[in-house]
Order: structure tokens, then C-alpha cells, then sequence
């Protein structure tokens, strides 16, 4: 397991009961949660009593408050995980896994919509592919909100990165239930394990 690592997707309040809550959120986070568990399962705990061998990266979409992808500048959506606001937020239930070096943000850019957490970035700079790689993951796990968009764009750009990428399905949410039946299906077809 050792070369196994866990990339949680935009799980922030906006995509959970905010202004994009999606179907599945609760459940996702439990799933999440599980999933964690089984995969420290029998690790030490460091001193704050936290499992931690196995990294746990989190993605984040982080907007400026005029990002390109808001219905007021024609884009799809409504506004969402603005830049220091609640919305933006990962969930509490899994804020105890969360590091700063292990957090990476994306949509930063004002003019450019960007789906895929792989290029997200740490606060030092460094990409979510490049941290994986100085880590020697061979394997990632992928969970996380919205299965269509940010968890399939960025499972896909990790496999085309050369990693062994299993996506897990009782911890995703989604805005459109057909469109994640969908996307499950696109992602096992181009040889995404999902589990
Ligand atoms: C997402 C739509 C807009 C996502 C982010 O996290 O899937 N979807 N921004
Ligand atoms: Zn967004």
C-alpha cells in the first residue's frame, strides 16, 4: 500500500449544501471517511492521533468571485467556492486529514475554466502530479464531488499520467444522475478501475 494514495476531490460545502449541492453528497462523505479507515487501518497514529502513513491529497476549486465559469459572466455555472468564503471550504468531518502541502488548487485562473485537479497546486507551487511523483504513488484512489466533471477529468489526466487509477464509487456526488451513470461507464471503458 505503500505506493498507494488517496486524491479527494472538491468535497466543499458549495458542492455539498450550497449553491451546487450535489446528489449524493452525505453519502460520499461517509464513503470517504470509510475508505480512509480502511486504508490506515492498522498504520501508527501520530501524536494528534491521525493515521497518516498513506498520503491523502485534497483538490480544491477556488474561484475569483468573477470566474469565468458563473452564469453573470456567460459561463455554466452558478457562483461557487469563491476565494475565501465558506462555500470554499472542505468539509469538517474531513478537515483532521488535511494538510497544506497536500492541498491543491485549481480555477484560480479568471479566464480559464480548469475540471482536472491534476495540475491544481500546493501553496508552494508544486502540481498534484508532481507531488504524487516525488511521493513514487504508482497507485491512486479517486473519490470526491462531481463524478462528471472534476473526479473524471481528473482520474483520466492521472491515467494518462502512467498512474493505476480506481475511482470509488460509493464516494462520489453528482449533478446529474444519468450523466454520472454515464461517466462511470466512459471512465471503466478507457480503464479506470472503479470499485
Ligand atoms: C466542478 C463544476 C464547476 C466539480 C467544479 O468540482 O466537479 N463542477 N466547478
Ligand atoms: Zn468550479
Amino acid at each position: 500500500m505503500k505506493d498507494s494514495a488517496l486524491v479527494v476531490v472538491d468535497m466543499l460545502y458549495d458542492f455539498i449544501d450550497g449553491t451546487m449541492a450535489c446528489q449524493g453528497a452525505d453519502a460520499a462523505i461517509e464513503g470517504t471517511l470509510k475508505a480512509i479507515g480502511k486504508l490506515t487501518e492498522g498504520t501508527e497514529a501520530d501524536e494528534s492521533g491521525i493515521h497518516s502513513t498513506y498520503p491523502i491529497l485534497f483538490v480544491r476549486d477556488h474561484h475569483p468571485a468573477d470566474h469565468c465559469s458563473f452564469a453573470a459572466q456567460g459561463g455554466p455555472w452558478p457562483p461557487h467556492c469563491v476565494q475565501g468564503t465558506h462555500g470554499a471550504d472542505v468539509h469538517d468531518a474531513l478537515l483532521p486529514y488535511v494538510k497544506e502541502d497536500m492541498t491543491f488548487f485549481k480555477g484560480e485562473d479568471q479566464a480559464r475554466e480548469q475540471y482536472s485537479g491534476f495540475e491544481g497546486v500546493n501553496p508552494a507551487g508544486q502540481s498534484l502530479g508532481e507531488v504524487l511523483h516525488l511521493l513514487d504513488i504508482q497507485r491512486v484512489l479517486v473519490c470526491g464531488i462531481a463524478t462528471e466533471y472534476c473526479v473524471r477529468n481528473t482520474a483520466e489526466d492521472l491515467l494518462k499520467d502512467g498512474f493505476e487509477v480506481t475511482v470509488l464509487k460509493d464516494a462520489l456526488a453528482w449533478v446529474d444522475a444519468d450523466g454520472h451513470v454515464a461517466a462511470l461507464k466512459a471512465m471503466e471503458e478507457e480503464g479506470i478501475r472503479i470499485l
